[in-house]
Parts: structure tokens; sequence; C-alpha cells
């Protein structure tokens, strides 16, 4: 890694104007804006290089599930035509490769002091600062804080009984090691069949002597048909572009669609168009027709569709019908993207485990035990997923003005105005916060929008002399009050997701993401209207606003 700050540096003390969590995608660009503004910022990685969920995710089969061409930031057209995406989803060690060759190109790392965690922000009004405490001695009072933490970056392991007796190696998707993994002769259990169980159970079957998966809850998965890109996919694509770049600055979309156009075909016209739709591959199987997400009916013909291809593919009964999704409507939970999953049930060293049936009751020293049997075996693979888009925040000692804390604000769920700022913290704002589309939505372009509004705020500021900036308790309060409204008008609350915090035990069960239409509109109009719902001051004893 070209990073010479990392080891034995010096604890950074004093003013800066911003600090930035995380250098992700969201981290990364941020830096970069606000060094265009001539903003002094300072970033903080946990990890010893950038790529944020890429960084972490290195486990086998771990890809985008959005195609590599619209998974690129759209800010620099000269970036944009020098880097090659090689494959219509690229896997994981390329998109790190394109972190990385952004971080070099735009000489991003000299603002960021990796292996350094975050471990308090609290704001001290007589100044109008934050004071960003890390792990490793800094003492920052900045002006502002960003957090570019990341919606899927707390990984999470089950507390199952004897989880940590077990004698054998263990493993997190969401934690690999950077050395990789050999599971050459070895026995090994995953647990987890979301998208990170479901990219992974084919290749560590293919290398293992054994895999047997534990399975609470089947997954719908749609194939990726992932292919190398040609020059032609490339020419497609610059054709596509103002199209797209229009789409992106645009008002923003929302979920669901119109169902009418599906009701009004016959069952044979959307029966063809799932065909078509599952031919091309990927998570846009969703939108083969308006209201899959809204309609029951029409959903329901969409969940038909993908468990009668499950049952076509999988060759033994049984295992097929396990395998089928059946307690929550497609897309509900985040629709999976795979390469060959259910094929790999048809291997003779795959077994699946229908934990519905026979749950874990115990994890042992040698292996998994259920109500049925005990496997034995040499390595375990947690698939289990995140405390998503709260964790990481909630794990930072954050308080704000008057000592309210960021645990308090959220206790009943999290509660954010557009997902960028939480009333009572003044001066912080969130990449892809909850209540925006975030996790929704393709997270770059989201981060895009964010970063992009955040350095027009700080420029706002300093242009008029402002030094706090603070969301509006009652407006934020509508906001998230229409974030739940829009919601439940879907069929997202039908499923114990983690969009729900439904993985986690005692987590408010609160829809996170913004589903709604318009929402970069919205949050321009905020902008353009002097940020309006937000309350910006002057402090007189800060005559130079940072
Ligand atoms: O995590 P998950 P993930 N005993 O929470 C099971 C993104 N992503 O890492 O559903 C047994 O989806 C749990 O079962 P259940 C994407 O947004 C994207 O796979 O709770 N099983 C579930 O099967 C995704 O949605 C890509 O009943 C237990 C699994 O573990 C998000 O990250 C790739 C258990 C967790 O699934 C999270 O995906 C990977 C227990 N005690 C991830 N506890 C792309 O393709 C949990 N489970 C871009």
């Amino acid at each position: 890694m070209a990073d010479g700050s990392k080891f034995g540096r010096a604890p950074k003390r004093g003013e800066i104007d911003a600090v930035v969590v995380g250098a992700g995608f969201g981290g990364m660009y941020m830096l970069h804006k606000l060094r265009e503004l001539g903003v002094s910022a300072q970033g903080f990685e946990a990890g010893d290089g950038v790529g944020g969920t890429w960084y972490w995710n290195r486990y086998p089969g771990a890809r985008c599930d959005v195609p590599s061409l619209f998974y690129s930031y759209t800010w620099s057209e000269a970036l944009q035509t020098e880097w090659r995406w090689t494959e219509k989803y690229a896997a994981q060690p390329e998109i790190l490769a394109y972190a990385n060759h952004v971080a070099d190109r735009f000489e991003l790392r000299s603002l960021i002091a990796f292996e350094t965690r975050v471990l308090s922000a609290h704001f001290d009004e007589a100044v109008d600062r934050w004071r960003v405490i890390t792990d490793r001695g800094d003492e920052l009072m900045a002006r502002y804080v960003v957090m570019a933490t990341g919606c899927l970056s707390t990984p999470r392991k089950p507390p199952i009984p004897g989880v940590d007796d077990f004698a054998g190696a263990t493993y997190h998707t969401g934690a690999w090691p950077h050395e990789g993994v050999d599971f050459s002769g070895k026995r090994v259990a995953v647990i987890g069949t979301g998208s990170s169980g479901i990219q992974s159970i084919p290749q560590i079957a293919a290398q293992a002597e054994h895999v047997t998966v534990f399975q609470r809850t089947a997954n719908y998965s749609v194939p990726a048909n992932n292919t190398p890109l040609t020059q032609k996919d490339i020419d497609e694509f610059w054709k596509l572009y103002p199209d797209y770049i229009a789409m992106v600055k645009g008002p923003g979309m929302g979920f669901g669609g119109n169902p009418a156009n599906a009701l009004a075909a016959t069952a044979e016209e959307r029966r063809q168009r799932f065909e078509e739709f599952w031919g091309v591959g990927g998570a846009g199987f969703l939108a083969a027709w308006g209201g899959i997400i809204t309609d029951i009916d029409i959903n329901t013909e969409a969940a038909d569709f993908v468990r009668e291809q499950i049952g076509k593919t999988v060759k033994d009964p049984k295992t097929a019908e396990a395998l089928k999704p059946n307690d929550h409507p497609i897309g509900t939970k985040r629709i999976c993207v795979d390469i060959d999953y259910f094929e790999t049930y048809n291997r003779p060293n795959v077994t699946l485990v229908n934990l519905k049936q026979t749950p874990i009751e115990a994890v042992t020293a040698t292996g998994v035990r259920t109500s049925e049997q005990t496997y034995e075996v040499d390595a375990m693979v947690f698939a289990t997923g995140f405390d998503a888009m709260t964790g990481t925040l909630l794990a930072i000692d954050i308080q704000g003005a008057g000592g309210a804390t960021l645990k308090d604000a959220w206790a009943e769920g999290p509660k954010a105005y557009l997902g960028l700022a939480v009333a009572g913290l003044p001066n912080l704002f969130i990449v892809t916060g909850p209540g925006s589309p975030s996790v929704l939505s393709n997270m770059i372009n989201s981060i895009e929008q964010h970063v992009e509004w955040i350095a027009d705020c700080i420029a706002y500021m300093r242009e008029h002399g402002f030094t706090r900036i603070a969301a509006d308790p009652p407006t934020q309060e509508k906001w998230v009050g229409h974030v739940r409204r829009v919601a439940d008008k879907t069929l997202f609350p039908r499923a114990a997701s983690w969009y729900m915090g439904a993985n986690i035990p005692g987590k408010p069960r609160v829809f996170m993401p913004y589903i709604g239409a318009g929402y970069r509109k919205k949050c321009a109009d905020v902008a353009a209207a002097g940020y309006e719902g937000f309350d910006l001051q002057k402090a007189p004893s800060d005559a130079h606003a940072a």
C-alpha cells in the first residue's frame, strides 16, 4: 500500500475545518471536494487502505450487483474514460483497484490517517467545533464532521450458544482475511444465505472437500449472467451516457413504478417479460413490471416465477423446496444476484440444512449442532450480515449540542433530516444516512449527490459567515414521518429484513432507507431556499468562520 502515513505517525492535534470519517467512495470524494473548496480536512480510516466496503468484503465471489460501467464516479469524465472495467459485474479486486487508482490519481492518501478509528466526537458549543478523538491519540477541533462510514460496515456474528468455542478457523464475509483463505480439503460450514452467502457458497464449494450451508431464510436470487465487457458494450455505454447523467442529476427516482401496465397485460404477457428480464439477469428483474414492490398480486407472480426457476435448476426435490423463498414478498429483502448459486446444490459435496425445520442449538468445538444432528466441520464462515445503517454511527460516542447523544436521539430508530443531518448534532453530516435512498439506489450515485450537497452547504456557510447549521427538529420529524408513510405504501415492511433493523435483536423496527421519488430535487430545493429546515447561526466570537 503506497501509504506513508499509517505507521508510527505522530498524533494529530489542533484545529481543522473538517474531519471525514471513512475512506470508502464517500470519504474519498468528500476529501477531494473539500480540498477543491480550500477547506482543510483530515480523513480517518480504520483499515490500512481505501475502498470501504470493497476493502473489507474480500470473500470469494464478492462482486458488485450494479453493472460496473454504472458503478463508477461520474464527477470526473477523465477518470470515467481512462478506467476500463473488464466485466459486466466487477469482482471485488477490480473495484478495490479502482478505489486505489482514484486515491492515487487524485492524491488523496496524504489526507487520510489509516488504521485509525474515531472513538468520539463531542460538539463544543462555545466555539462551534467538534472535538474528535481517535484510538491513535488524535484530538482535533473541527468545524465540520462528515460521517462517510458506509451503510454496511459493522459485521455481525450472531449470538449462537457456543459460537466462540469452535476450535477451527472462523471467518466473517464482511471482514475477510486479506491474504485469502484456502479451503482445499476442508469441511466448511456456511451460515447465512443473504447476498454474501449466495455469492461465496459456489466459490467455496468449488474448493472445499464439503460445504454445509445452514439456511434460516431462503432468498430470491437472479442469475447475474456476467460476461466480459466488450468494446461494443463500452461504446453503447457512452451513447447512453448523456441520458444516464441526466437521470443521475435529475429529480431522483422512486421505487415501485405504476402497477397499471402490469395489470393491463395478460398473464402470458407478464410471464414473457419475466422470462426476458430473467434472461438479461441481475437485480433489474424487479423492474420487469411496475408494481412488483407495491402490489402483492404482481409480486406473487414474480416470486412464483423465481420459485419455478429454482425448481427447474435444483435436482433434489427436497433441497429445491427448501431453497424456495416463501416467507416474504420478492424484493422486500435485498434481491440477490448470483453466479451458479442454485446449481451449486447439485454438487455432491454440498449439503443444505434447513434451519426452519432443524434449528441450530449450539456451535461446539468441532461443529454445528442442530435439533437433528451435529455437523462436524473444520472451518466456519459467517455470512450473517451487518448492523446496517446505524451500527457504525452508534458505535462512536457522538454528543451534540447540550450533551444530546446520537444514542438517545435514535433510541426509537434513526431520525435524520433527508438522511443528511441529525437534529441536535450541528455541523455533522452523514453520507447516505437513514432517511435517504442510499441502499435502495446505486450507492455510488447517491454518495456523489450527498457529498456535493454537503460541499455546497459548507461553501454557503463560509460565504455567509455562518458557523453552525442544525436540522430543525419539527422539520426532521416531518421528514421521518414522510419516509415511514412512503415505505408503508409498499410491501417492504412485510419482511424481517435488515432494512427494517430486524436482523439485530432489540434494534427498533423502522424502515431505514427512503423509497420515495423526487429526493434529489427535494435536497436541491432545500439548498436553493437557503437551507430550509435548517437553523443557521453565526458565532460572534468567531469572526473568521472556517
Ligand atoms: O447479509 P444479510 P449479507 N442463524 O443480512 C442469516 C449488501 N451486499 O452480508 O434472513 C442462522 O443479507 C440470515 O438469515 P435470516 C447487500 O445490500 C451486496 O449477505 O435473518 N442464520 C441471512 O440469511 C446485502 O443485502 C453484495 O433468517 C443467520 C444471512 O445470515 C447486504 O450487503 C454482496 C443467523 C445474512 O444476510 C447484506 O448482505 C454482499 C443465525 N443466528 C452484500 N443470523 C453485492 O452483490 C443471521 N443469519 C453488491
